[in-house]
């Protein structure tokens, strides 16, 4: 059954402080569609996590906890948690540091809000059925869940501790990161995702708040409390309610299609952006503005607001957040290899070549822009210059290009060239434009994201070999 649309244009400010709850419009005056408590009139915020029923008429409910100081669980035991401080508020619940009684070890418990507000039976069935999914995950970029139970009324996840600060703090606390520091990170939130994936879960609410980085500064995906399965037990996809949270989630979910791992994948180009920027790829303060925003437009070029940020690494995120889910890494899993691609090109071509002729003094190079220029010295006085460049192909296929000119392309010289080409063992022998003039040049492309520098090396001395033997054999002179 396709998902009903929905708008998301109507302003959440309404907050029911009996069912801690947010909702979109008022209901009889001002009174809580729930419990029927007046509501308080506050700011709406699209960076928080919300929900929304099917049909799109409500009762609606954005989630919001705030900490109201004396916390009645602080300092209680709960089941086997003895729970010492609270250390913040998230979509579902809070979340508390504790010490496990039985096992003397910190651990993190999430408890459940005890009044949701809204369809409390299933949703909490569906809370411990994802918990146990989100347990089955063991990976080192998630963190990991170690037991879901109840206690009375209160419901409760627990999870490994992690000490350091969110993803969202680091951003907040140090402004952009570089573009190694992103790029790592996001291979690791990608990794921890793909596993997920893999396994048919999706997070569905992936931002920076929850993606946590312990001490040793690993990121870990975190709070797999809106995770869903993709297909139930008959095979069939889960209907379900639209939530995640507004400025992170893809137009499709935004107009009421089901999440899928692409929506996952959008949410990764976002964090992607701000780790990149430093902010948010948009400035709407209303969900309507963003709602409009996010289905017409694709998100601003990172280069826009930081043009020191390459080509490739803006071009990955463009294609992680492309409004349209086909053009997108269908999974975290293909955004792990366009985040390997874009990471391998990212590895400097300057430290390869000074890897690959580190102990080779017979090669000189010069940066050019995005080109590399080198000479080698041939014996008998000969000399050849080779220039390499990252091709023009997307970014995940996305070659090294290395080729040296052996002489322009003659008529008379072609039938010589051709007999050569056959001969080649190492690249071929091709036309190509070099500064408006057609050229017999030798030319050979490796993978940008795997090529090493010993690839490099053997290339650069075959191919400036094999080059000024054809200028030799067509020219008999030493031009190039
Ligand atoms: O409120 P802040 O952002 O400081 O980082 C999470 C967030 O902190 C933290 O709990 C708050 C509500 O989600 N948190 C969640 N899981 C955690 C864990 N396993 C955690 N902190 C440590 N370990």
């Amino acid at each position: 059954m396709p998902l009903p649309q929905v708008d998301l244009s109507s302003t959440w400010n309404h907050f029911c402080l009996g069912c801690n709850a947010w909702f979109a419009q008022p209901h009889r005056g001002n009174q809580c569609p729930n419990c029927g408590r007046e509501m308080v009139v506050s700011d709406t915020a699209s960076h928080e996590t919300l929900m929304l029923d099917l049909d799109g008429t409500g009762p609606v409910a954005r989630f919001s906890f705030k900490n109201n100081g004396d916390d009645p669980i602080v300092g209680r035991r709960v089941h086997v948690y003895d729970v010492m401080s609270l250390i913040g508020s998230g979509a579902m619940g809070r979340v508390y540091l504790a010490n496990h009684g039985d096992l003397h070890r910190h651990c993190a418990v999430k408890i459940l809000a005890p009044k949701r507000g809204v369809c409390d039976d299933e949703y909490i069935a569906r809370f411990m059925q994802e918990g146990r999914a989100a347990a089955a995950l063991v990976h080192p970029n998630i963190v990991t869940v170690h037991a879901v139970g109840q206690m009375d009324s209160l419901h409760f996840l627990e999870m490994e501790f992690i000490s350091g600060r969110s993803l969202q703090q680091l951003i907040i606390d140090e402004g952009r990161l570089t573009t190694d520091r992103a790029l790592k990170l996001g291979m690791m939130i990608a990794d921890g995702l793909a596993a997920a994936h893999r396994d048919g879960i999706i997070h569905r609410d992936v931002k920076p708040d929850n993606v946590l980085l312990n001490k040793h500064g690993i990121a870990k995906i975190g709070d797999f409390g809106l995770a869903k399965r993709l297909l139930n037990q008959a095979g069939q996809p889960f209907s379900d309610c639209i939530c995640g949270t507004p400025h992170y989630m893809a137009p499709e979910l935004l107009q009421g299609q089901p999440a899928s791992p692409a929506s996952d994948v959008f949410a990764l180009g976002v964090c992607l952006y701000q780790m990149l920027t430093g902010r948010l790829p948009r400035d709407c303060t209303s969900l309507r503005d963003l709602t409009r925003h996010v289905s017409e437009l694709a998100i601003p070029n990172v280069r826009d607001l930081c043009p020191d940020v390459s080509l490739e690494v803006a071009e990955c995120v463009a294609l992680m957040t492309s409004p349209t889910p086909a053009v997108r890494p269908q999974d975290a899993v293909a955004a792990t290899q366009l985040l390997h691609a874009v990471l391998g090109h990212e590895r400097d071509l300057e430290s390869l070549l000074l890897e690959a002729f580190r102990h080779e003094p017979s090669v000189t190079w010069t940066r050019l822009g995005e080109q590399y220029r080198l000479v080698r010295r041939l014996p008998e006085g000969r000399q050849q210059v080779v220039f390499l460049e990252p091709s023009g192909h997307s970014v995940d296929e996305r070659l090294l290009l290395l080729y040296s000119v052996c002489c322009p392309a003659q008529p008379h010289f072609f039938e010589n060239a051709l007999r050569r080409n056959s001969e080649m063992s190492h690249g071929s022998l091709a036309l190509r434009d070099v500064d408006g003039l057609s050229q017999f040049v030798v030319v050979d492309t490796y993978p940008r994201s795997t090529v090493d520098p010993e690839e490099i090396r053997r290339s650069v001395f075959e191919i400036a070999m094999q080059a000024d033997c054809v200028e030799q054999q067509l020219t008999g002179q030493d031009r190039n």
